[in-house]
């Protein structure tokens, strides 16, 4: 072992002295007695040549030979002042964890909320990062999210959001991460708190009255921020020190029951790589103490665990309704997402498992579904699925989500392979979409000539800072068809045409724009 224990709850200031006496001379960055003969090749070991180089040096006690040293590193050495955790940019597990001198940190997976697992021999090989009053923040690190737990000897050891941190006994220089992955159970910890795998394994887990749900290796739920959109994290700042994104370096890896190519990763603010399941970024809660917890399900009604599918388990899904400008009043989550039924589905029978399911995630539920402001209560009923989740069901229809729509009220999966379908608050599938007026706007002192068939409403809208008008007729022989009359920037007027035939208009304000419509019979 490289580093002791002892060393490691030097002073910062004696820390950074040696830091800077290690950059000078480009050797070891523990000059402990024992490592002497490393730190140099000529005969005069102990005395570390940029250090007695210079009178100023030599004058700092600290900067003398290994034997002023060896105190220092007495292993009843107390820290006089609060230990600092700061971020470091580690070159493939990226912002990481470190103490002041950037010697790496890392949590144990087997610890809890607060509470070190790691006694004897483990605390031989990591050793603790070890604090005398408050711990200190730098950079990227959050002071609120630093804390003390008290070891058996009456220490303290530095927490951050929660999880206890160590050194790696191995590492020999500031920046090494040798103990990552050490075991499947030792990483290295991002800004937000958590760990950061090299390649992330998301597992499914049975335990607890959820039913099916995705874990890490460790067994820690995960869970899902319904105001994400798809492989887009809208979770930052406290929102991901209370709810740190599951990180990981390379690929992510499937465990038994989860579908690998559903899981992917999506690119973060800070560079780092988030684990996505069916393009839901995954995320732990801070406050789980411990493998199974689920403190974090329905927080805010935003938060869920994923079920295999990939779609959030809800402990009392609700059906609510929401105005879709193309489709009307549909039936959504409270989020405001798309509620589909799948017409190869029979009454209270589902018929989409699998690949399907996964496509179409099934709206779960563990308790009875609630219903929304326009939703019919009596409607709502539920389902028993082959995986044992319960799926909710209105008007005899399974509900589902679709994985391709990406921010609520999105309807990608409307009338997809003529078989799903949105539906309104009476439970039946809505087919026809509402008319969309055609776009039409007024930009630059100019009207656009527009063709569009009997029955299409026409939308101009003003973009200019210049009022506008968009007045049927000619200058001087307005026909009286439609006048929208003034509209200032960004105002906008409809008109229908019901009537097939070649409409002129112009802007009675600017008369030389001029255009016309042309409408044409079906
Ligand atoms: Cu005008």
């Amino acid at each position: 072992m490289r580093i002791s224990s002892p060393f490691r709850i030097l002073p910062l200031v004696v820390l950074a002295t040696i830091a800077a006496l290690v950059a000078a001379c480009g050797g070891d960055p523990t000059p402990t007695p024992t490592r002497a003969p490393q730190a140099t090749s000529t005969p005069t070991a102990t005395a570390a040549p940029a250090a007695t180089a210079t009178p100023t040096r030599a004058a700092d006690p600290v900067a003398t030979a290994t034997p002023t040293v060896a105190p220092i590193a007495d292993p009843t050495a107390e820290p006089t002042t609060g230990s600092l955790v700061t971020l470091v940019a580690h070159q493939t597990l990226g912002n990481v964890l470190a103490d002041g001198a950037g010697n790496v940190l890392y949590l144990y997976t087997r610890d809890e909320r607060e509470t070190s697992n790691c006694s004897g021999g483990c605390l031989t090989a990591w050793p603790p990062l070890m604090t005398d009053g408050t711990p200190q923040a730098g950079d990227g690190v959050n002071a609120d999210r630093l804390g003390v737990i008290q070891a058996p000897d009456g220490k303290s050891q530095v927490t951050y959001n929660g999880w206890p941190l160590y050194y790696y006994a191995n590492d020999a220089a500031p920046g090494e991460a040798t103990g990552q992955d050490r075991g499947d159970v030792w990483y290295v910890v991002s800004a937000f708190g958590g760990p950061i795998f090299t390649a992330a394994l998301v597992n499914l887990s049975t335990d607890g009255p959820l039913g099916a749900h995705l874990v890490d290796n460790s067994g820690r739920v995960q869970y899902l921020y319904t105001r994400d959109e798809k492989s887009v994290s809208n979770c930052s700042g406290n929102c991901a020190l209370s709810w740190p994104p599951l990180l990981s370096v390379d690929a992510p890896t499937a465990g038994e029951g989860v579908t690998g190519d559903r899981l992917s990763t999506t690119v973060r603010a800070d560079g780092s790589k988030q684990v996505t399941y069916n393009g839901w970024p995954l995320y732990y809660y801070a406050k789980d103490v411990k493998p199974g917890d689920t403190v974090g399900q329905d927080r805010g009604d935003v938060w869920y665990l994923l079920g295999p599918d990939g779609g959030p388990i809800q402990t009392s899904a609700a059906v609510t309704l929401s105005a879709s400008a193309m489709y009307g009043d549909i039936l959504t989550t409270v989020g405001g997402r798309s509620i589909y039924l799948y017409t190869r589905d029979e009454p209270l029978v589902t018929n989409c498992s699998g690949g399907c399911a996964r496509s179409w995630p099934p709206i779960l539920t563990v308790d009875a579904p609630t219903a929304g402001e326009g939703v019919d209560g009596t409607l709502l009923g539920v389902i028993s699925r082959g995986d044992g989740s319960k799926q909710v069901t209105y008007n005899g229809w399974p509900l589902y989500l679709y994985a391709n729509d990406e921010k609520p009220g999105d309807v990608v999966g409307q009338a997809r392979g003529e078989v799903w379908y949105v539906l309104n608050a009476a439970g039946e599938m809505v087919v026809e979409a509402i008319p969309q007026p055609v776009a039409s706007s007024i930009a630059n002192f100019s009207l656009q000539d527009l063709t569009i068939a009997v029955g299409e409403t026409v939308r101009w809208t003003n973009s200019d800072s210049a009022p506008h008008t968009a007045t049927s007729g000619a200058p001087g022989a307005l026909s009286g068809v439609w006048d929208s009359d003034d509209l200032t920037q960004g105002q906008s007027y409809d008109f229908a045409f019901t009537e097939a035939g070649v409409f002129p208009y112009f802007c009675t304000i600017h008369p030389s724009m001029t255009a016309t419509v042309t409408v044409t019979a079906p």
